[in-house]
């Protein structure tokens, strides 16, 4: 057989488009008997693989995507504890991301134009949901670098930047032309760089109504500038794109592709028992835009990067592939099966003769294990093995990248060296440094979209469970179970050498420079500030706070005035943070050491309003409060 050529997967291989929705089906209804019985090796888990005693610090720090939740989570690793949770799309009562104005800030002002009219129409200055689904860390040189944690908003188009020196967003931007990011991953050489965005879902261009054409439907690939967080530059392609990851030579970028055949029921998107993965070439795609080879869309310039394209690719692959993992060696791709009980293997050392027409596009195929049912995600170990997560099955499947070749090859050898229980239903799984060069093969967790019979019951709603597994050893360990909510879609675990973030804030720091300037044009120093300034009927309050006091006691203003509170935190004590509540005005945010923040409302009810620091400061702490007096407007 031509190696050259597609595998010849049979029908029972390649699993027909029905036996597929019946397995999905009975994989959600029934998943507690497909592949889910208690393994002893989990039972007997308590063996001292975990053990970082009160008091002791994590290795690693894994970044977890909130999933529906909108928000990004920081979990220690081995431990699994949760250690905080960062506020990104969506509004968080605790620190007042939403609604203070710092927050208003980043959440507005990378909203596209039709976005912000539309949402005034509902009275809203920014959504208030999202669907954050894959953390990941800026990097330099093919590793992390602690700058940055790039995260995707599946449900409203948008792509936020996390500063690792502070843990709080700075950035969000919202991407035209395409409907869902959905699969976005960052450049790993030289460095972030481009954040690489899937739009998963087709839809007209212009989508303004003017066009209802299904013909003239497209998917788009984004690529975000990290630094500056805008669109660089956007490629139209055929089919629907799900995930995507990039090389370590900063050549190329890939991305799963299922719905070849352009089609728009469940039926119709299944019809072809092969798709695609769609192959980037980053420097032609920047000749092109330097050559102004493109329509500019929105003030975006758009490719056409449609089958057919010399910026592209398409590598057939079995009907509707899911993730796509570099391997930390640099050679190897996995794209995961899904639908197929396979992986495919690509070699990136073969992409430059694939673009040159030196080879067919399943050229650079040079391996297609059949791993079990459900493939969707793969992670690394750095010693040449692979582990990937098969969804209908519920296990991990351990197998070598090299013996996987060699049986492409024709070699009578299997790739397969273990499989694992995991409880139950794995979407994504993650390895300590695994998406990097500096993969350690020490740990990978398993987001199981399932946990059933694992914890207490907690009603018809039940957490996700992330599974800790020890990958150290020749077998793996289920060695912790961790209860989530909802949806910890994605993780990247990082070492902790990698990321330092600051104790407390500086009092330089960009967050504050709208405040600063608005209290130098009020003449006010915000350091020691306790002032009222009246500007019509817009009112500026300034104070500070030292535990457990806030400058002013009181401070009044006239019903119907449009109120703005600025608060800075002196304290320089680690972990000092102050809150501000006005009662029954529906207002709390966070002020977190040597910060400054600010709240803007109306006082629309007259009358006498207590505020209170809402975080346990001080000894004194119930007793830092003050007033608010509303004098009603004479009529
Ligand atoms: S994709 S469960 Cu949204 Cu991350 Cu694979
Ligand atoms: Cu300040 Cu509690």
């Amino acid at each position: 057989m031509d190696k050259k050529e597609p595998r010849g997967l049979n029908r029972r291989q390649l699993l027909g488009t029905s036996a597929v929705v019946a397995g999905v089906a009975g994989a959600a209804g029934f998943g507690a008997f497909s592949g889910s019985t208690r393994s002893a090796r989990a039972q007997g888990s308590g063996n001292g693989h975990v053990s970082v005693a009160p008091g002791e610090l994590d290795e690693y720090y894994v970044f977890v995507s909130g999933g529906q939740s909108g928000e990004l989570r920081i979990a220690g690793l081995p431990s699994m504890r949760e250690l905080m949770r960062i506020p990104v799309f969506n509004r968080c009562g605790a620190t007042g991301w939403g609604q203070t104005n710092e927050s208003l800030k980043i959440l507005t002002e990378g909203l596209l134009p039709e976005t912000k009219e539309f949402l005034a129409k509902r009275g809203l200055q920014t959504y208030q949901n999202g669907d954050a689904h894959h953390p990941h860390m800026s990097f330099t040189d093919g590793t992390y670098d602690g700058r940055y944690v790039f995260i995707n908003d599946k449900a409203n188009t948008r792509v936020a930047r996390i500063r690792c020196d502070v843990m709080k967003c700075d950035k969000i931007v919202q991407i035209p032309n395409q409907q869902t990011v959905h699969g976005m991953r960052v450049q790993k050489y030289p460095r972030t760089g481009y954040v690489f965005c899937n739009g998963e879902y087709r839809i007209p261009l212009p989508n303004d109504g003017s066009n209802l054409d299904p013909s003239a439907y497209t998917a788009m690939f984004s690529a975000i500038d990290g630094d500056t967080m805008t669109v660089a530059w956007q490629i139209m392609v055929s089919g629907n794109l799900d995930n995507v990851d990039a090389d370590y030579q900063g050549k190329y970028a890939f991305a799963t592709c299922y719905n070849s055949e352009e089609g728009f029921t469940l039926a119709e998107t299944m019809a072809n028992e092969q798709d695609w993965v769609v192959i980037f070439n980053i420097e032609r795609i920047e000749a092109a835009v330097a050559a102004g080879e493109y329509e500019e869309m929105n003030g975006v310039p758009v490719l056409d990067g449609r089958q057919g394209s010399q910026l592209t690719r398409y590598v057939p692959v079995p009907n509707s592939p899911h993730g796509i993992n570099t391997a930390p060696d640099g050679i190897h791709v996995v794209a995961n099966g899904k639908l197929s009980p396979t992986v495919t293997v690509f070699d990136v050392r073969r992409f430059d003769a694939l673009f040159n027409d030196e080879i067919e596009p399943r050229g650079v195929v040079v391996a297609e294990p059949q791993l079990g049912l459900g493939p969707l995600h793969t992670a690394y170990d750095g010693r040449g093995n692979a582990f990937t997560t098969l969804f209908i099955d519920s296990q991990v499947v351990k197998w070598n990248i090299e013996t996987a070749r060699r049986q492409f090859e024709g070699e009578d050898v299997d790739p397969i060296i273990q499989k694992l229980d995991v409880h139950y239903q794995p979407g994504h799984n993650h390895s300590s440094m695994g998406q990097t060069k500096e993969a350690d093969g020490k740990w990978l967790m398993s987001l199981n979209k399932f946990s059933k019979d694992r914890f207490l019951n907690v009603g018809p709603l039940k957490p996700e469970n992330d599974q800790l597994i020890d990958i150290s050893g020749d077998e793996m360990v289920i060695v912790h179970d961790n209860p989530t909510f909802a949806e910890p879609h994605d993780a990247t675990i990082i070492h902790h050498s990698k990321v330092n973030p600051v104790h407390i804030w500086d009092r330089n720091d960009p967050m504050f420079d709208d405040a600063k300037r608005q209290a130098e044009a009020d003449g006010v120093d915000l350091e020691s500030a306790a002032d009222v300034i009246r500007d019509g009927n817009k009112v500026r309050v300034y104070m500070f706070s030292v535990a457990p006091t806030y400058s002013l006691e009181e401070f009044t203003v006239t019903e119907g005035d449009e109120v703005t509170v600025y608060i800075t935190n002196l304290d320089q004590v680690e972990d000092l943070t102050h809150g501000f509540c006005i009662i029954n005005y529906g207002i709390n945010m966070e002020i977190a050491p040597q910060a400054t923040a600010s709240v803007t409302f109306t006082a629309d009810q007259p009358g006498v309003y207590w505020y209170f620091c809402t975080w346990f400061c001080h000894a004194l702490h119930m007793e830092m409060r003050g007033r608010m007096i509303v004098e009603p407007r004479s009529a």
